[in-house]
């Protein structure tokens, strides 16, 4: 850990590398205390580069032996300066040889090569390779890599590093080996290696072109029986990405290994995805619909990866959208269409919705705001951010909005067919776009250098007697650190228009009638005016269809239209929208009765609108669940002028409970009419019913009503899903069976650490749990800080997920939250600087909230042994 001030490193400085590495050749002589690298690297020099060093980066390495064309080099040969290494006057073709001892025993980063339940794994992206030897350590340089892997047998059975196992056999003193080959050119970040006592599901699969193909699920013994979906879901991948974009693996094995310590959700190195445990293992005794479906996400994404980041990497790591929002794009398309149904797609849209609002909209709003291709950055590892994945997703998705699907498609085609095997820029992908359609889109480059969510505001006006209608779009956007004015946007705002009756109208514009009734106006100016023609009767506009922008959409829709829009919109995502309004209206009216002390009640209109589409039987159950949920406490927040955290809380609360009661029967009628007898199975239909169904559960809770209904599930279920929703709404519905609930579910599932997840989030996050709570839970023996799944279950559960009462007003909240950001720095920064976040927002509370929360932020950062990740959040959030 350094003390030193962190350096700020500026995409404007990109330099092309002064060396290109062709061949890598590694040997691990692995042991958990001391671990022997080598390394031998045959470098040319750079055409394209003016420097003339060699320029190699290193972690804590105890460097052993070092020698340039079989010369052993001594100190005055090169320096090292921090984590850099200079080898000035360098030949222009090098063998480089390194030799380096590392100990991945010590490594609590869980970043380059670490220990976890006894078994070794790697981490390498974004600079973790630098932990195990020193190298040119960046992604545009490319090489073809061989691996040598020796370690002890009988601990360590299975080797695996990427590409193909060209050799394996015995070694003395119980020891054995494996050596790798990569056939395909890779940046070091895709290095992995995994040394352990693992047990697979394997399959052979046929690709199109008739080649067949090994797939592997590696997990510990005892996990066996939670593989099946992962290597369904992997299939269901390999076969999507042949038939929507042509792409086809490109390796004759292909394997995901699951590790119960990880920093985040899983890890494309080629050929061997590493994975969270979270995102491979399930069944339906431990798993719930949501875990199936993350799953299923998160083995499209790494796969989807191959192509999009692995064959056609990033420049430098500020392009780091340029594979992530792609390939969270490739990963949402590639789960809606899983699903199949129109409508289980638009659940799936309101979904991404969701998070970006619940997410990225404050990030984008807050401290940490950067554009999705950032223009410098402290530590690169807090960029893996909400706006790099989702909102590079959805500028993405507006290139397809823009271009239709056939014209995206071609862009992609011309992207691989230009830079296949090659590090390239978001610009480039851009120019693809571009060049295969024949557009200009250079004002769309603003999505990439412009951080702030814009808001369009609209207005309309109907003439009834030239039968026309008129809506005029403004943009803005607010300033954000570093960028106080912005240009304006290039925004595709997807409209139509809904009659007295619900229809949609058709659509004329300048005399033409539009094919379609949703059209795609662009703006491209500050303000605009679309004009629509032949309008026979004044409508409602249906505005951002399909959420067409990740924008703020301001229109002063009357609780009349939004109704008639929720009612109707043949939108799915402005239907749920107008759902939203009318919720969140009143959920701030309430905060607002709340904080000044005056009566709470809600309208009838609303609690009709709400029972009407509880009981529309045309719609799916998935829809009616998502219509039905309200915006969440942050959301709330977001929304609020002044954020009061409790009153946000006891008004969302008043409105769940006045729901439960107002609707009991139509309540219950539901949870009896969704029931899923039968094997399980996690498809979008039943799991759209349980999803509806759990939810009127958790509305008669709010009211602590029918308890005896969550009781009973609980002990009946026969899945997950059911059975952690009735614990939850025991829980939260404060029932008399809670505690005996709790104590049953933990001793079911002891030996399940992805369910003792569970259960620690659970408690974290019930309205009752208040930091001494946490605190307690802290000393439960099955509470461990260092592993990263069950920290983010108990301290993230409580920091983020519980804002009443991790902001209470003692600050009490705010103390555990430094001397846990505290503690875990110590141990692992990237999971520290992540919990460090949950601070982001503190300008937005009342001013003696804020002066605890400034406090809180200047303690951590007048801490001297600071990494540079929770540095960097630190110092962003207190800088004015
Ligand atoms: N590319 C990895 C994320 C690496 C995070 C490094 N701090 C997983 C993914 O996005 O697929
Ligand atoms: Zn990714």
């Amino acid at each position: 850990m350094r003390t030193d001030i962190p350096q700020t490193i500026y995409r404007k400085d990109y330099l092309p590398p002064a060396y290109l590495v062709e061949t890598v050749e590694l040997g691990f002589d692995l042991d958990p205390a001391r671990t022997i690298v080598a390394s031998r690297l045959t470098m040319t020099r750079n055409p394209a580069s003016k420097q003339k060093h060699i320029e190699l980066y290193g972690g804590e390495l105890e460097l052993v032996a070092l020698r340039l064309n079989g010369r052993a080099l001594t100190r005055r040969d090169y320096e090292i300066n921090g984590h850099l290494m200079r080898i000035p006057n360098a030949p222009d073709e090098v063998v480089l040889e390194i030799e380096t001892i590392i100990s991945p025993e010590k490594n609590t980063t869980l970043n380059g090569l670490y220990v976890s339940n006894g078994n070794f794994f790697t981490q390498c992206e974004a600079e973790g390779f630098r932990n195990m030897t020193w190298f040119p350590d960046r992604p545009d340089v490319m090489a073809r890599y061989t691996v040598m892997l020796r370690a002890d047998k009988q601990k360590y059975p299975v080797l695996l590093s990427n590409g193909n196992l060209v050799e394996e056999g015995e070694l003395p003193d119980g020891r054995h080996y494996a050596k790798w080959e990569d056939p395909f050119k890779k940046p070091s970040y895709l290095f992995a290696l995994v040394a352990a006592r693992l047990v697979c599901q394997e399959e052979t699969f046929r690709l199109a072109d008739g080649r067949d193909v090994l797939l592997q699920v590696w997990v510990e013994e005892g996990n066996l029986d939670k593989t099946d979906y992962a290597m369904q879901s992997l299939k269901n991948s390999i076969r999507w990405d042949e038939e929507r974009w042509g792409l086809e693996l490109d390796l004759d094995r292909f394997m995901i290994v699951a590790v119960g310590d990880f920093n985040m959700g899983a890890m494309e190195n080629k050929g061997l995805n590493i994975f969270n445990t979270k995102f491979v293992l399930a069944n339906p005794r431990v798993a719930t619909d949501i875990d199936y479906a993350g799953i299923e996400a998160v083995v499209g994404h790494e796969y989807f990866h191959n192509w999009t980041g692995n064959r056609v990497t990033c420049r430098d790591w500020f392009q780091l959208s340029l594979k992530e929002g792609l390939t969270v794009f490739r990963d949402q398309e590639f789960s809606a269409d899983m699903i199949g149904t129109d409508s289980g797609r638009a659940v799936t849209r309101i979904d991404q919705v969701r998070t970006l609002r619940q997410a990225q909209f404050p990030e984008d709003a807050g401290p940490m705001s950067h554009p999705v291709r950032p223009d410098s950055f402290v530590e690169i590892n807090n960029f893996y951010t909400v706006t790099v994945y989702e909102k590079g997703a959805e500028v993405v998705r507006m290139y397809q909005t823009l271009l239709g699907r056939e014209g995206f498609r071609k862009g992609m085609d011309l992207y691989f067919q230009r830079h296949d095997e090659q590090a390239v820029t978001c610009d480039d992908f851009r120019a693809a776009m571009a060049d295969a359609n024949g557009r200009d889109l250079a004002q769309f480059e603003r999505w990439y250098s412009q951080a702030g969510t814009p808001v369009v505001k609209a207005e309309t006006r109907y003439d009834p007697v030239k039968k026309s209608f008129e809506i005029t779009l403004s943009q803005s956007c607010p300033a954000t650190p570093g960028q106080p004015k912005k240009q304006p946007f290039h925004i595709p705002v997807a409209v139509g228009l809904l009659g007295a009756k619900g229809n949609d109208l058709p659509l004329t514009v300048n005399g033409k009638t539009v094919g379609s009734t949703t059209m795609v106006l662009e703006l491209t100016k500050a303000r605009q005016t679309f004009k629509f023609d032949g309008v026979l009767e004044e409508p409602v506009p249906s505005l951002l269809r399909d959420f067409s922008a990740p924008v703020v959409l301001d229109y002063a829709y009357t609780d009349d239209q939004l109704i008639h829009l929720f009612n109707h919109d043949s939108d799915a995502v402005n239907r749920w929208e107008a759902g939203q309004r009318l919720a969140m209206s009143r959920l701030l009216r309430l905060t607002k009765a709340v904080s000044e002390g005056g009566t709470l009640v809600l309208d009838e209109t609303f609690i009709e609108a709400m029972r009407k589409v509880l009981l529309d039987e045309s719609l799916d159950a998935a829809f009616r669940e998502v219509a039905l949920l309200l915006p969440s406490e942050t959301l709330i927040a977001e929304q609020s002028e002044v954020v009061d955290p409790q009153a946000i809380h006891m008004a969302r609360q008043f409105m769940r409970s006045a729901i439960g009661r107002k609707l009991q029967k139509d309540l219950i009628a539901q949870i009896n009419a969704n029931q899923t007898p039968g094997e399980y199975s996690p498809d979008a239909i039943a799991a759209g019913k349980r999803g509806l169904k759990n939810l009127c559960l958790a509305y008669l809770a709010a009211a602590f009503l029918n308890l005896d209904l969550a009781e009973r599930q609980f002990d009946k279920a026969t899945n997950m899903t059911d059975r952690f929703s009735a614990l939850t709404s025991l829980v939260h519905g404060e029932s008399s069976e809670a505690e005996r609930a709790l104590d049953t579910f933990y001793k079911d599932f002891e030996g399940e650490a992805l369910v003792i997840d569970k259960w620690f989030a659970l408690q974290a996050s019930a309205p009752r749990t208040d930091v001494h709570k946490v605190r307690e839970l802290m000393q439960h023996k099955a509470f461990n800080i260092r592993n990263p799944n069950r920290a983010r279950s108990l301290l993230f559960s409580f920091c983020n997920g519980n804002p009443a009462q991790f902001d209470a007003p003692d600050g009490s909240g705010y103390a555990f939250w430094t001397e846990q950001v505290l503690a875990l720095d110590k141990l692992n920064p990237q999971v520290a600087a992540r919990l460090a976040r949950a601070l982001d927002r503190w300008r937005r509370y009342m001013p003696e909230q804020q002066d605890r929360m400034r406090s809180a932020l200047e303690q951590v950062s007048a801490s001297g042994k600071l990494s540079n990740d929770v540095r960097e959040v630190v110092t962003k959030a207190l800088a004015n």
